[in-house]
């Protein structure tokens, strides 16, 4: 497996020097959301530490990230009327990965609604504004 690319998108996020629209926050993990998402409230939750997918990451951060997807999906099933959530992740191109730090998608679902397929459409700013104030909203409890 190549090793970890600090240069990769999700890095620079992390790193401050690319935005994102942010849903939570602590000292082991970020979550924000998909800028194309296949559903309303699509979110992408991450490890800050560097690790390139499931097979290079420690288990601490694993754990870590792990529970804030939990968080996440209790919030976005309440935000969004959810009647379900898909949670997803890909390793390596073979395995559906495009960006290579690890991040699970945390997707809310409608009974009935399919999915879009992955990265078809960019949502609009004022949306995507809306959904990350009001997961953010419901993560602080
Ligand atoms: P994958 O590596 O296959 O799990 O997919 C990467 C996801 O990241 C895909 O759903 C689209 C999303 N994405 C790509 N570029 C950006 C970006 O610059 N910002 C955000 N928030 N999401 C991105």
């Amino acid at each position: 497996m190549p090793s970890y690319d600090p240069q990769n998108i999700f890095a620079k996020i992390l790193r401050g020097e690319l935005p994102c629209y942010k849903v939570y926050e602590d000292d082991k993990a970020l979550a924000f959301l998909d800028i194309m998402p296949r559903a309303p409230g699509h979110t992408l939750v991450l490890p800050k530490a560097p690790a390139r997918n499931l097979l290079d990451v420690k288990p601490d951060d694993l754990a870590a990230v792990a529970q804030v997807a939990q968080k996440v999906a209790s919030a976005a099933m309440k935000v969004f009327s959810a009647d379900g959530i898909t949670l997803q992740q890909f390793n390596e191109g073979a395995g559906g990965q495009v960006v290579f730090h690890l991040h699970f998608h945390v997707i809310p679902r409608k009974a009935g609604v399919p999915m879009k397929p992955p990265a078809s459409e960019k949502e609009k700013p004022e949306v995507l504004s809306d959904h990350a104030l009001k997961l953010a909203a419901a993560l602080k409890g």
